[in-house]
């Protein structure tokens, strides 16, 4: 009832009603991001259509994304967050700003000294001390992220001065520049496991080495985000 009601007799067909109905009930939010949809019977019931033309509708707005399936568990409402290419935001604030609530599960967090590819990235001399920080990042209990981050020792007053935040815990040494590489990847089995994710599922591996005011390298973070979950977008302008 409080998604909508199909079109009068004689209208577009039946599919495509009862598709304009849910898209409509997504774009108010009255079908909130990663909501359940009434099971499909129910959808039949309560339109008296066919389950036939339901699942055909709702295919539909699954190729077009405003839906997703999870095997065994039903259709959802697709949550996918757009994040703005052209600015600085961390995890926490990108979530929050969306009105979700950000949560991180450790994996580790450790101290050492740093591997050669690292002390490449954070400019460092071979032997200096890091802190290495993997979390499992959530949005309302949907897992988004895996996150790989080596932060210089020295930026941080101590290997637990992180709590939720990264950034928050480098205060005023928060990056701000920062240089991104982006490419393509598969979850690993294990990867896949540890988000409780697909197998198969494409995500995009996005590499940063963050530059704090005074010009120190300050992180090298490795996410993967799910392929699922994420649009990147930005505002580009043709070079002067
Ligand atoms: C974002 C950053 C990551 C940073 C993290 C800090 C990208 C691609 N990555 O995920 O480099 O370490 O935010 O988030 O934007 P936090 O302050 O919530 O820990």
């Amino acid at each position: 009832d409080r998604i909508g009601k199909l079109e009068e007799e004689g209208g577009a067909p039946l599919y495509m009603q009862l598709q304009r109905v849910l898209r409509s009930a997504i774009e108010r939010q009255v079908l909130a991001p990663d909501e359940a949809l009434p099971p499909e019977r129910d959808l039949a019931e309560a339109y008296n259509i066919s389950r036939v033309t339901v699942r055909k509708a709702l295919d539909g707005l699954v190729d077009a994304r405003l839906l997703m399936r999870r095997r065994g568990a039903g259709t959802f409402v697709a949550s996918r967050v757009e994040k703005n290419f052209a600015t600085i935001s961390s995890f926490t604030e990108d979530m929050l700003s969306r009105g979700r609530q950000p949560h991180s599960e450790w994996l580790a967090r450790s101290e050492g000294t740093v591997t050669p590819e690292e002390a490449m990235a954070l400019g460092l001399g071979p032997g200096s001390p890091v802190y290495r920080f993997t979390r499992i990042r959530y949005a309302d209990g949907q897992s988004m992220a895996l996150e790989y981050a080596t932060v210089p020792a020295q930026a941080l007053a101590s290997l637990n001065a992180v709590d939720e935040s990264l950034y928050d815990a480098l205060g005023d040494a928060r990056p701000m520049r920062v240089l991104q590489r982006f490419r393509a990847t598969l979850f690993t089995p294990e990867q896949t496991d540890l988000l409780g994710i697909p197998a198969g599922m494409p995500g995009l591996e996005i590499e940063r080495r963050g530059f704090a005011a005074d010009g120190r390298t300050v992180e090298f973070t490795k996410s993967y985000y799910r392929g699922d979950a994420y649009d990147f977008v930005a505002e580009l302008s043709v070079a002067p």
